[in-house]
């Protein structure tokens, strides 16, 4: 199919092959219209009744919707048809018929429940609006892989299967290993932080992590995408530098690249790239902030997590991206460094959105007996980690890092209201197939 040419480029005065689905037929009489879509558009197929030969209009004209079609034909200009142009065709070839009762109507007419769409995620990406959806998530992941690499990082993929968790142990779904427990990976996090010690030094990973959540909520996944980074030499303000630019690259990217897709979503006027720095909060200023919102149910006191509700009334209170800064001790993972003259303070942080948290990161513990007390302190077993904390006695560089989970930062991006729209094919509580 190398002369096939997209609907978008059939340009007036040319013999033209486009292939696509059927998006609609409109018999009138003694003419019929054919709208075929691809993936760049539609175009109008024209069918004058008597100028054609019996067996092409009976082929074209009685496909169900959305069977796949090749049409052969010359490139009119036609101000009435939708995209100024039409195929008048010679050929119409069917690839391959669909049934007539399609589990959900492509065209967008009859609306369909979340659900059905997961079901039927081919059809539902034949939708205009959902396909944009995935084109920009491909485009923020160009993006920031351009921009890992312009500041010196190295792409870097790493094992899946684990022995270990790292993100507290209620998370971890379990496998068998050749008669072993063995784990899914809930995070690089460990890995990533051994190859800053590498002659690698700068790395990044794009990658699924597991994580065997109980709940469902419009903002958790089972099974996730996450973008991590991990660098030697930089403490944890630098790393922070490194999120907030990688952020606004995915930002730049889609508003340079997917100005059409922005536009089928009815987002071109108001998509903007957030500018100046975000505001950098402390832990103790962002609790006291929230409280001061007199929004939370539950005030919140030195330890507590931030609630969803918190989260909220902070991101309206601030009003864009901010970076929560110095979190307790006691509510960060072992890895993270802890101030020498705060114990109980940390070098954590969380880049959150107003709507939920996107990143989460800090500096690494990278002194051997301090990091192996650190396991001590959080009541984990070190001699589980031994593979880990061994490859820090050879030199280990002082490091930080963060992670950011794409799904969100697609969902905060586009302003979706479920975390599900950003991936093509969820795994939650209740979804395993497809
Ligand atoms: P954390 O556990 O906070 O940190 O995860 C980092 C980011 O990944 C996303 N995320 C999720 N997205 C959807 N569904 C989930 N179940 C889910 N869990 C996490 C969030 C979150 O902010 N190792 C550290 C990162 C680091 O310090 O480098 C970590 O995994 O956007």
């Amino acid at each position: 199919m190398d002369d096939r040419r997209y609907a978008a480029d059939a340009a007036p005065g040319e013999e033209a092959t486009v292939a696509g689905w059927i998006h609609e037929i409109r018999d009138l009489g003694g003419i019929a219209f054919l709208i075929l879509r691809d993936r760049t558009g539609k175009i109008q197929v024209k069918f004058e009744k008597d100028e054609m030969d019996e067996t092409t209009l009976e082929r074209a004209l009685g496909a169900q919707r959305e069977s796949v079609i090749r049409v052969e034909g010359r490139v009119e200009a036609e101000e009435r048809a939708p995209t100024g142009v039409e195929l008048v065709p010679s050929t119409v070839e069917v690839l391959a018929e669909a049934d007539p009762e399609l589990p959900l109507d492509p065209s967008g007419k009859v609306d369909a429940e979340l659900p059905t769409r997961l079901d039927n995620r081919t059809l539902d990406l034949r939708k205009p609006e959902v396909k944009a959806i995935f084109e920009i998530r491909s485009e923020v992941l160009r993006a920031v892989r351009d921009y890992f690499r312009s500041v010196g990082c190295t792409e870097i993929n790493t094992p899946k299967i684990v022995a270990t968790g790292t993100e507290g142990g209620t998370e971890l779904f379990p496998i068998t290993y050749f008669g072993r427990e063995a784990f899914m990976n809930q995070s690089p996090q460990l890995f990533k932080q051994l190859m800053v010690g590498s002659g690698l030094e700068r790395v990044f990973e794009v990658g699924p992590i597991f994580r065997a959540e109980e709940h469902n909520t419009p903002r958790h996944l089972n099974e996730a995408t996450m973008i991590d980074f991990e660098s030697a030499f930089v403490d944890h303000h630098e790393a922070m530098d490194v999120c907030e630019g990688t952020l606004r690259a995915a930002y730049e990217g889609v508003a340079e690249h997917c100005t059409d897709q922005l536009e089928t979503l009815g987002m071109a006027d108001e998509f903007g790239v957030p500018d100046g720095e975000f505001p950098r909060l402390t832990y103790q200023t962002a609790i006291e902030r929230a409280n001061a919102t007199g929004e939370l149910d539950d005030v919140l006191v030195w330890g507590d997590d931030l609630s969803t509700e918190a989260e909220r009334a902070l991101g309206a209170d601030v009003g864009g991206h901010y970076f929560v800064t110095d979190w307790p001790a006691e509510i960060k993972p072992f890895y993270i460094q802890d101030y020498d003259d705060d114990p109980e303070t940390s070098k954590g942080f969380d880049l959150m959105h107003p709507r939920m948290e996107l990143v989460s990161g800090g500096q690494r513990e990278h002194r051997y007996d301090e990091l192996v007390a650190g396991f001590e302190r959080q009541g984990l077993d070190p001699s589980q980690f031994d593979y880990y904390t061994e490859l820090f006695r050879f030199g280990m560089p002082p490091h930080a890092g963060w992670a950011y989970g794409v799904e969100r930062l697609v969902m905060t991006m586009l302003d979706l209201p479920n975390i599900r729209e950003s991936v093509i094919f969820p795994r939650d509580r209740q979804r395993l197939s497809p």
